[in-house]
């Protein structure tokens, strides 16, 4: 029967038994690693649900979020890369994996505009070919912890064009641009021309754009070349360059910019090195 006097419970109901009922269905996972991350992810989320007395309405909405973010999938736009990085998870595992291990240069995210197998470049072609933008001639040594000069590595190279734009978010573009595969040489060196990156907006059109908007957060990242460099009995390194003085170095969306990656790219007058008219930028 009603009771419209009864009093009202003091707090939200208990979850623990149904939290303890969902991770014990786990206990017969054959991978141990996988039956932690499960029962700990499930104890997470029931504690989200518990601690923020979620509605249905709310975990509808979220539920419905996840389901767009999911829908926008494609090799060259994967909304959920996208959500891990303004979240800041892509970075906190890019710590996890990469900050116990020396370096010289330390580690960045990936990004979602890698693509695997990018042109093999010689050395001081332009990348840029002939698109607008300041240009940059960049001068590369790569070295081990010690500072010596690693020969024969793999050195992929990407960046975003002047208006921020990747070439594989440009659908008329025929083939690779601002995107090289280099190798070094005896010295460890390797040289390109391209220019100097810019700031950009992340994709804006998606879930992630909304979020960001809900929260009044910018969607933009500081000017940065993205570097993948690898060799056989060496930990590959996955990296960007930051343009030291550019916009966003202190609130970049993705929380992708630590101090050591942030470098000089020195103005100078007079034609670059590959002939194209200055003032000019360098990386070196
Ligand atoms: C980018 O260009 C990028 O480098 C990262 C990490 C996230 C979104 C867009
Ligand atoms: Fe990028």
């Amino acid at each position: 029967a009603w009771n419209g006097c009864a009093p009202t419970p003091s707090g939200p109901p208990d979850l623990n038994p149904l939290t303890e009922e969902v991770v014990a269905s786990f206990a017969n996972t054959p991978d141990p690693r996988t039956r932690e991350l499960l029962g700990d992810l499930v104890r997470t989320l029931h504690g989200y649900v518990g601690r923020n007395d979620l509605t249905q309405p709310e975990w509808q909405r979220a539920v419905e979020f996840l389901a767009r973010t999911g829908q926008i999938s494609t090799p060259t736009r994967q909304e959920f890369v996208l959500l891990s990085d303004v979240l800041g998870v892509s970075s906190a595992v890019d710590i996890l994996t990469n900050s116990r291990t020396p370096d010289t240069t330390p580690s960045a995210v990936l990004g979602p505009f890698y693509v695997d197998g990018p042109p093999e470049t010689p050395h001081g072609a332009d990348l840029a070919a002939g698109l607008p933008g300041t240009p940059m001639f960049a001068d590369i040594t790569v070295t081990d912890i010690d500072g010596a000069p690693v020969a024969d590595a793999v050195v992929d190279v990407w960046q975003a064009n002047e208006d921020g734009f990747y070439d594989v978010q440009l659908p008329d573009l025929d083939g690779p641009v601002l995107r090289a595969r280099f190798h070094t040489n005896a010295l460890g060196k390797l040289t390109f021309a391209a220019i100097l990156p810019a700031e950009y907006p992340i994709p804006e059109d998606g879930p992630v754009g909304q979020l960001l908007a809900a929260v009044g957060r910018h969607p933009y990242r500081a000017p940065h070349v993205h570097f993948m460099i690898a060799k056989p009995g060496y930990r590959t390194l996955v990296t960007q360059l930051f343009v030291r003085g550019g916009r966003y170095l202190d609130s970049d969306t993705v929380f992708g910019v630590k101090t050591g990656l942030i470098v000089d790219f020195p103005a100078h007058q007079g034609p670059a090195p590959d002939g194209r008219p200055g003032p000019w930028r360098s990386l070196d």
